[in-house]
């Protein structure tokens, strides 16, 4: 996976992004899973994520939020409460997982080095 840094000044979370990092395929090999991500564009704790994901070449499916709480209807359905990062990993019994911290520390735990 590489990593770059795409202009895309924008508002989120009341913080003002100059630019997003987005990840590009490229021809690695990743492991393959059933990750499922809930996040938002330009969401600080979601990129948090996506780098932990990425540094541990995670293959995952990500479904993009809408920014008005009042429409994220299938993350609220997932996991009761409408805030991103989510994360799903059916595979090994997490049924949603929230908090990029404790989504890091998980990553670590079950997929990194360590596992
Ligand atoms: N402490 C949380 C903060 C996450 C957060 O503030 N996410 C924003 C998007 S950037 C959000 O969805 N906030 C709405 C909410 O928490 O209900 C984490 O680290 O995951």
């Amino acid at each position: 996976m590489r990593r770059a840094t795409v202009p895309w000044p924008t508002t989120v979370c009341g913080t003002h992004i100059d630019h997003e990092i987005i990840y590009i395929s490229g021809p690695y090999e990743r492991v393959m899973t059933n990750l499922l991500l809930y996040e938002l564009s330009g969401c600080p704790y979601c990129t948090k994520v996506k780098e932990k994901l990425a540094d541990l070449d995670l293959e995952y499916d990500s479904i993009m939020v809408p920014g008005p709480h009042d429409e994220r209807t299938e993350v609220e359905e997932v996991s009761g409460q409408t805030g991103v990062p989510v994360l799903v990993d059916e595979a090994n019994g997490i049924d949603w997982m929230s908090e990029s911290d404790d989504i890091v520390e998980y990553l670590d735990q079950t997929y990194g080095n360590a596992s």
